[in-house]
C-alpha cells in the first residue's frame, strides 16, 4: 500500500531500526494482535492483504467467527467442534446483557436478530441471509440457528402426534434431514450439497415463542434425477431407499440388492447422508405416515426402474425405436409400481402426437433414440418435481402455524452462491442473477451501517459516488430489452434460432451495457456477463429450450392416467389445469419460461427481505479438499470475492479505511507539529462537542498535527500536479481520526521527514562535541 514518497525510504525508521513497514504495521494493528481481531473492519487499514492475514490467523486459532462489520464470516472448520454448538452456550448468548460483545458466532447473530423482534416499539421481521459456495457451511449454519430458536424461542405447549408429545420446533427441526434427503446430492463440491434454494419463515407470537414455520423452496435441480455429471451422485433419497430397504420392502419396491441402476451411480460411497431411518424418522414426526412413505417410496423405486429402460436406434424412420436387452423387464417393472399402463408407457415414450393444420388434425411420429430418450428423463423429472414440491407443501401443512397465531418471523434465507464453471447455462444464469439482486440488498444495507458509523463519530459524509451493480442487473432483467427477455421473446416466438443468433441478438442489442463482456475470442457461441464477483460466459446453446423446459402433453396425459394414489394427486385429471406444454406453432400466448417464474419467485423472496432487518452470515470454505486446519488464500479471497465482501472492502477503502485512535494517532505524529504553518485553517474537522479529560489534551494535539497537512500534501505532491497539492480528506470523529491511504501516506512520509532531519541535528551535534 504504501510507496516511497519523495525519495524516503519507507524500509527503515532512524528512530526503533525497525523496517519502516513493520514499524507502521504495528502501529496500525496496535489495538491487537491479528487473531485477536474479531472485526475485520478493525484491521488496519482495511486491505485485501489484511483481511486474508486476519482470517488466517483466526482459522489457525482455532476461531472460525469473524464479524465483517454487520455481516458475520463464517470459516468452515472441517472438523466436528461440537463444543461450539452446545446448549448451554445458546443459553450463554441467549442471557448475555450484550450478546454483541461476546466472541463472534452465528448465536450472536441469532440472538441479536431475535432481540431486534421485540425491542422495538413497533415490532420488526427479521431475516439472516447466509450465503457463501457450494460446502461453504450454509445448510450447517442455517441448521445451527434453527436448532437456536428451538431452545431460545421453545413454544409452550405440546402437540400430541403419533403417541410422541411434541413441541412445534422439533417439527421444524424434522423438516431438515427430509428436504435435504430429497433435495441434496452429493456432488464434487460437497458431499451434501443442497440442489435447491430455501427460505424458512420461523414465526413467533407476541411472547417471542416459535409457534410455526413457513418453508418457501426456489429452483430444484430436477434435472439430477435423470442426469449425473461424473463422480457425483443422484439425491439422497434413492440410496436411501436401496440401502436402508427391508426385505420386505425390496420385494415390495422391486429392490433385490446389488441391483445396477443407471441413475443411481456411485452407491457404493457410504455417506453419513445415507441414513433412511433419519429419514423415515423425521417424515413420521412431520405426519407422513407409514402407507404414505410406503407410497413415496414405490414411486421413486418407479423412476429408477424408468431410467434403466434403455432404446436403441431404429433401422427404419417410420418405426418406433426398438428396447435393449432387458429394457423390456424394466418397462414392466416400472410401469407396475408407478400404476401405468405398460403399453401406454411405451408408446408415450416412443411416440409423438402433432396437431397441426386448421382442424388440429392428429399425427403421430416415431421418436429418433435421442427424442426417446429426452422423453423419459422428461417423465422423471416431472415426476420428481411434483413430488418434490409436494412435500414441501405437506411440511408447511404441519409446521405453519395459524395466521392469528404469529405476529412476526425471522427468515433465513440459505441460497445456492455464486457459480463459474467452464460450461454455465440457464441454471448459472439463475443463480447468478439471485445473487446480484442479493448483492444489491447487501450493499444498500451495508452503506447503510458505514454511514451510521460515521453519524455516531460525528462525521459528515457520504458515499455518494458509489456504483453499485444495478448496471448487471440491467442487463439481466431490465425492460424491455435485457438478456431475460431475449431470451423469453426466442421461447415466446418459437422459431428456430441457432446458438449463434441468440448470441448475436445479445451482443447487439445490449452492446452499450458496460457489464456485456468482451466476448471476442470465444471458441463458441456464448456471452459474457461481468457480474460483480467477476465475469462469467454462458454458452447460449440449448439455453432457449432449457427456458422452456416443455413438458410434451402426451407426457402429462399419461402421469394422469396411473392408478397410484400418489400419482394420483401429483397429476390431478383437471381439464382446466394449464401445464407447460410444447407450443402448438399457432399459438402466440405467452409462455410462463423458466427464467420468468424464476424471476417472479425471486422478486416475492425480495419484496420480503425488503421488509426486514437484513443480517449476513458469510460462509467460506477455506480449502476445496475439505480438510481442517488448512487455509489457501488463493481460494479464500476468490470466495471473498464472490461473497461481495471485497466489494464492502472497497466501499469502506471508498471512505475512511483508515482508523486510529486519537491516543495512538497524537503518539505517532505528535512530531509533525515541528512542520506546523504560522495561520492555517485545516481541512480536518474534530466533532464538536465539548471534550473531557485525557480528550481535552489531546484535542489540541490533534489539531495542530492536522493543520500541518496541507503543507505536506503540497511537499509531497508531483512538480506541476495541482490536483495532488489539495488536501486529502481526514476527519477527526468522536474516538478515532478516520482517513485514506494517501493521507496516511502524507503523514508518514512528513514523520520520515523529521526523524531525518533529527538523526542529523544529532549527528551534527555529536560531531561538535567531538
Ligand atoms: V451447498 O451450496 O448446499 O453445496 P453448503 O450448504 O454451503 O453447500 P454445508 O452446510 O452442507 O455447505 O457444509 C458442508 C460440510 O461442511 C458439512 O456437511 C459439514 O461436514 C462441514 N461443516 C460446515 N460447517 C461446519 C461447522 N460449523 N462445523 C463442522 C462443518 N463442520
Ligand atoms: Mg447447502
Amino acid at each position: 500500500m504504501l510507496q516511497q514518497v519523495n525519495g524516503h525510504s519507507p524500509d527503515s525508521d532512524a528512530q526503533s531500526g525497525k523496517s519502516h513497514r513493520e514499524d507502521l504495521r504495528e502501529f496500525l494493528g496496535r489495538e491487537a494482535p491479528l487473531h485477536q481481531l474479531d472485526d475485520l473492519t478493525k484491521v488496519n487499514p482495511v486491505t485485501l492483504e489484511t483481511v486474508l492475514r486476519c482470517l488466517q490467523a483466526r482459522y489457525m486459532a482455532d476461531t472460525f467467527y469473524t464479524n465483517a462489520g454487520c455481516t458475520l464470516v463464517a470459516l468452515n472448520p472441517f472438523k466436528p467442534v461440537p463444543h461450539l454448538y452446545l446448549p448451554e452456550l445458546m443459553r450463554e448468548y441467549h442471557a448475555a446483557p450484550q450478546p454483541q460483545k461476546l466472541k463472534p458466532h452465528v448465536f450472536s447473530v441469532g440472538e441479536q436478530t431475535y432481540r431486534n423482534v421485540k425491542s422495538l416499539i413497533e415490532p420488526v421481521n427479521q431475516s439472516i441471509v447466509v450465503s457463501g459456495e457450494s460446502g461453504a457451511g450454509k445448510t450447517w449454519t442455517s441448521r445451527c440457528l434453527m436448532k437456536f430458536y428451538a431452545v431460545v424461542a421453545a413454544s409452550p405447549t405440546s402437540w400430541e402426534s403419533h403417541k410422541i408429545a411434541e413441541r412445534i420446533e422439533q417439527r421444524i427441526l424434522h423438516s431438515n434431514p427430509v428436504m435435504e434427503a430429497f433435495g441434496n446430492a452429493c456432488t464434487l463440491r460437497n458431499n451434501n450439497s443442497s440442489r435447491f434454494g430455501k427460505f424458512i419463515q420461523l414465526q413467533l407470537n407476541r411472547a417471542q415463542q416459535m409457534t410455526g414455520a413457513a418453508v418457501q423452496t426456489y429452483l430444484l435441480e430436477k434435472t439430477r434425477v435423470a442426469y449425473q455429471a461424473s463422480n457425483e451422485r443422484n439425491f439422497h433419497i434413492f440410496y436411501q431407499i436401496c440401502k436402508g430397504a427391508s426385505e420386505d420392502e425390496r420385494l415390495q419396491w422391486h429392490l433385490p440388492k446389488g441391483a445396477a441402476f443407471s441413475w443411481l451411480p456411485n452407491p457404493e460411497r457410504t455417506l453419513e447422508e445415507d441414513c433412511f431411518e433419519v429419514t423415515r424418522e423425521a417424515m413420521i414426526h412431520l405426519g407422513i405416515n407409514a402407507p404414505t412413505q410406503n407410497n413415496i417410496f414405490k414411486v421413486l423405486a418407479g423412476l429408477l426402474h424408468l431410467g434403466n429402460i434403455q432404446f436403441a436406434d431404429s433401422e427404419d424412420e417410420a418405426q418406433p425405436c426398438q428396447l435393449m436387452d432387458n429394457a423390456k423387464c424394466s418397462v414392466r417393472t416400472s410401469a407396475l409400481l408407478l400404476q401405468l399402463p405398460e403399453d401406454m408407457l411405451l408408446e408415450t415414450l416412443r411416440i409423438r402426437t402433432i396437431r397441426a393444420g386448421r382442424q388440429q388434425q392428429v399425427f403421430r411420429k416415431p421418436c429418433s433414440r435421442t427424442e426417446c430418450d429426452t422423453r423419459r428423463d422428461c417423465v422423471a423429472k416431472l415426476v420428481y418435481a411434483r413430488l418434490f414440491d409436494w412435500l414441501v407443501s405437506v411440511i408447511n401443512s404441519r409446521i405453519c402455524a395459524d395466521p392469528g397465531s404469529w405476529t412476526t418471523f425471522i427468515g433465513l434465507l440459505d441460497v445456492y452462491g455464486f457459480e463459474s464453471f467452464p460450461d454455465n447455462s440457464l441454471e448459472q444464469l439463475c443463480i447468478n442473477y439471485a445473487n446480484e439482486k442479493l448483492q444489491q440488498h447487501f450493499v444498500a444495507h451495508y452503506l447503510r451501517a458505514q454511514q451510521e458509523e460515521y453519524t455516531v463519530e460525528g462525521l459528515e459524509w457520504s458515499f455518494v459516488n458509489y456504483q453499485d451493480n444495478q448496471a448487471c442487473l440491467d442487463l439481466i432483467e431490465g425492460s424491455p430489452i435485457s438478456i431475460c427477455a431475449l431470451i423469453n421473446e426466442e421461447c415466446r416466438l418459437n422459431r428456430p434460432s441457432s446458438a449463434a443468433q441468440l448470441q448475436t441478438r445479445i451482443e447487439s442489442a445490449l452492446a452499450g451495457n458496460p457489464c456485456l463482456g468482451d466476448n471476442k475470442l470465444s471458441p463458441e457461441p456464448s456471452f459474457i456477463v461481468v457480474h460483480y464477483a467477476g465475469p462469467v460466459r454462458y454458452h447460449t446453446a440449448g439455453l432457449v429450450e432449457k427456458n422452456k423446459d416443455p413438458v410434451p402433453p402426451e407426457l402429462t396425459i399419461l402421469l394422469q392416467q396411473s392408478q397410484d394414489p400418489l400419482l394420483a394427486v401429483l397429476f390431478p385429471v383437471n381439464p382446466k389445469e394449464k401445464t407447460q406444454e410444447e407450443p402448438s406453432g399457432q399459438s402466440r400466448a405467452p409462455v410462463l419460461t423458466v427464467v420468468s417464474k424464476f424471476k417472479a419467485s425471486l422478486e416475492q423472496l425480495l419484496q420480503v427481505l425488503h421488509s426486514t432487518t437484513p443480517h449476513y452470515i458469510r460462509c467460506i470454505k477455506p480449502n476445496s479438499q475439505g480438510q481442517a486446519q488448512t487455509f489457501l488464500q488463493d481460494e479464500v479471497l476468490s470466495q471473498l470475492e464472490a461473497c461481495g465482501l471485497v466489494e464492502t472492502i472497497h466501499i469502506s477503502a471508498a471512505g475512511f479505511p483508515i482508523r486510529v485512535s486519537h491516543q495512538n494517532f497524537v503518539e505517532r505524529y505528535e512530531l509533525l507539529r515541528r512542520l506546523r504553518p504560522r495561520t492555517f485553517s485545516g481541512p480536518g474537522r474534530c466533532s464538536e462537542r465539548s471534550p473531557n479529560g485525557k480528550e481535552a489534551t489531546l484535542q489540541p494535539l490533534l489539531q495542530d498535527i492536522l493543520h500541518t497537512l496541507p503543507a505536506l500534501t503540497q511537499a509531497a505532491a508531483t512538480p506541476g500536479d495541482s490536483d495532488e497539492a489539495t488536501p486529502a480528506p481526514v476527519h477527526c470523529g468522536r474516538t478515532k481520526v478516520f482517513m485514506t491511504d494517501s493521507v496516511l501516506e502524507v503523514l508518514e512520509c512528513g514523520r520520515a521527514q523529521v526523524l531525518e532531519q533529527c538523526a542529523r541535528c544529532i549527528q551534527g551535534s555529536w560531531r561538535r562535541y567531538q
